[in-house]
């Protein structure tokens, strides 16, 4: 596999709803779109990186420099015998995993276009559907936050994340479960509580949470480790994992019994792969996290959720939570039943709509080989 060019588009789409986590309020989503072209051929990669460096490190413009300086002159004209190569041609670039991410996964699209198989395939998964779930922000209400767990339960999730906060925790859970009784319910914190906090934290056992997700530091294991000593809940880590080494350490150390894959979070499909499968031999099951992705990055997502040890709903949900209408068609669905069925046309199978990726652009940069 050879790529000829690489494009990198800055693009901005209003949400349908604003999206409130421990760390602020979004309106509208800022991400690039990465396209590469080879042997007649052209891949697709979304950039999971935000306007404010507050989940993670990485911006918008920090992906687009490492790119653009970094990235590209790196991929352009070499030629891989697999696209689990990309991310270890990229070692020399220290971190930057959202950068690399959406260049890599933009390969595997590439790839498994040209091998005429859906990506699902190319990356070793078997399942043909994937149970969803749905991340529901911090509201400003309860009643808000009740009206949000009615309509997505109508539609069928299999099961419910609400974002939590410091003033936004056990009044919330407590609410939630007199409400809806025994649904599948989990908290994600992003990183909002300290070590001291485990006494409140421990407040959430009663409520027979499925995890408690990211409670402590984006970059703590040790004192994941333990809080998950002196708590019932299942500890999840999300912004804590950026590499698959860490991963290790993480469940040697008992720092979480569950853990998210985000593979911009780690460098790609390679290294999620690679991660999955980590998971599985330590007997620790995996869910798909999201970041608001267009249609793009989330027919990424699925694919990546048809591997086996992706044994819990993640949060990859339909298109029309969050763009409407979405840049790709048909735009994400999800069933009744809760799932979403995995594309079988081949790499991402959907359609990307040109003029509303045209119309959302803010900025292009055009890279060829030499
Ligand atoms: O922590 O999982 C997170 C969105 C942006 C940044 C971090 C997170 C999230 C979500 C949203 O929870 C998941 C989604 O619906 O895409
Ligand atoms: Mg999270």
């Amino acid at each position: 596999m050879r790529i000829e060019r690489l494009e990198l588009r800055l693009l901005r789409l209003p949400l349908v709803h604003f999206f409130e986590t421990s760390f602020g309020r979004v309106h509208d989503r800022t991400f690039l779109l990465v396209t590469v072209d080879g042997e007649g051929e052209t891949g697709y990669g979304e950039c999971v990186a935000e306007a404010s460096p507050y989940y993670s490190s990485e911006t918008t413009e920090t992906t687009w420099h490492i790119i653009e300086r970094f990235v590209a002159p790196r991929v352009l004209g070499t030629e891989f015998a697999h696209p689990r190569d990309v991310f270890p041609a990229l070692a020399r670039i220290r971190g930057h995993q959202m950068a690399k991410a959406a260049v890599e996964m933009a390969a595997w699209d590439l790839y498994a276009r040209q091998q005429g198989v859906p990506l699902s395939r190319a990356l070793g998964g078997t399942r043909t559907e994937i149970a969803s779930g749905v991340s529901i922000g911090i509201q400003d209400s309860l009643e808000q936050l009740a009206d949000k767990i009615t309509t997505e339960l109508a539609a069928g999730y299999r099961r419910i994340k609400i974002k939590i906060k410091p003033g936004w925790d056990l009044d919330a859970v407590e609410m939630v479960r007199s409400r809806f009784g025994p649904i599948p319910l989990m908290v994600d914190a992003n990183a909002a509580y300290r070590l001291s906090d485990a006494s409140h934290l421990a407040r959430l056992d009663r409520f027979d949470l499925m995890m408690i997700e990211q409670p402590l530091d984006y970059d703590d294991v040790a004192d994941h480790a333990t809080l998950q000593r002196q708590i019932q809940t299942p500890i999840c880590l999300d912004e804590s994992i950026h590499t698959v080494k860490i991963a290790e350490e993480a469940i040697h150390a008992g720092a979480c019994r569950i853990i998210n894959i985000k593979p911009g979070r780690v460098g790609g499909h390679g290294p999620s792969v690679r991660l999955h499968d980590l998971c599985a031999a330590h007997g620790i099951p995996v869910w798909h996290g999201g970041m608001l992705e267009s249609g793009i990055g989330r027919a990424h997502n699925i694919h990546l959720s048809s591997l086996a040890n992706f044994t819990l709903p993640g949060d990859v949900a339909a298109s029309k939570r969050y763009y409407q209408p979405d840049l790709v068609e048909p735009p994400i669905e999800v069933r009744p039943d809760g799932t979403i069925p995995v594309p079988t046309a081949p790499g991402l199978g959907v359609t990307i709509v040109p003029d509303r990726v045209a119309r959302a652009t803010e900025r292009v940069a055009d890279m060829r080989a030499t």
